[in-house]
């Protein structure tokens, strides 16, 4: 078994779901990266740029309030949450990820859609760097794999 997330099926269609993409703008020299990889990725499953829909927020923090938004409007197959925390002097970074962690997870219960948590939690900026797209991956792509995944998934019980 590999590191990381498994290697998902090349095959796997976005279909004609919609997806929004609900991007951080704390860190954005990371979160930007993030976004940009998660958009590649569903258009080269086949995504139209008119099925995805990219959405900001301040920080983390505000991830689930949007997400939640997002996924009660019932326009979308996925919601795709990028955000970056890291850690700083304070405990700051350890309320923000639970309570992250806890709402995209709400969302996703609430309103019976994949929400995806394609936020790093790292401990420095070069941890955030190497796993937007240097030497650890990168999260977004991996975020909007996981999206298509469940979206996949989803629709095979629907049938
Ligand atoms: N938001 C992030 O997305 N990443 C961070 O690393 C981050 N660090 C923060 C540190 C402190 C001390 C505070 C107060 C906020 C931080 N935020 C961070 C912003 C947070 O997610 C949210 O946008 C604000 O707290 C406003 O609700």
């Amino acid at each position: 078994m590999g590191k990381g997330a498994p290697e998902i099926n090349e095959a796997l269609s976005a279909g004609d779901g919609r997806f929004a993409i609900v991007v951080a703008r704390w860190n954005d020299s990371i979160t930007y990266k993030l976004r940009d990889g998660a958009v590649e990725t569903l258009k080269e499953h086949g995504a139209s740029p008119d099925q995805i829909e990219v959405f900001y927020v301040p920080g983390s923090f505000e991830l689930p309030m949007l997400a939640d938004k997002l996924a009660l409007t019932g326009n979308y197959a996925a919601v795709i949450c990028l955000g970056a925390v890291i850690q700083g002097d304070t405990m700051h970074h350890e309320y923000i990820n639970h309570a992250v962690a806890h709402g995209i997870m709400n969302a996703a219960r609430d309103h019976g859609i994949p929400v995806m948590f394609g936020v790093l939690t790292c401990m420095n900026d070069k941890q955030a760097m190497d796993r937007a797209g240097g030497l650890v991956g990168h999260k977004g792509i991996e975020a909007a794999q996981a999206a298509l995944e469940m979206v996949s998934v989803y629709r095979s019980l629907a049938d």
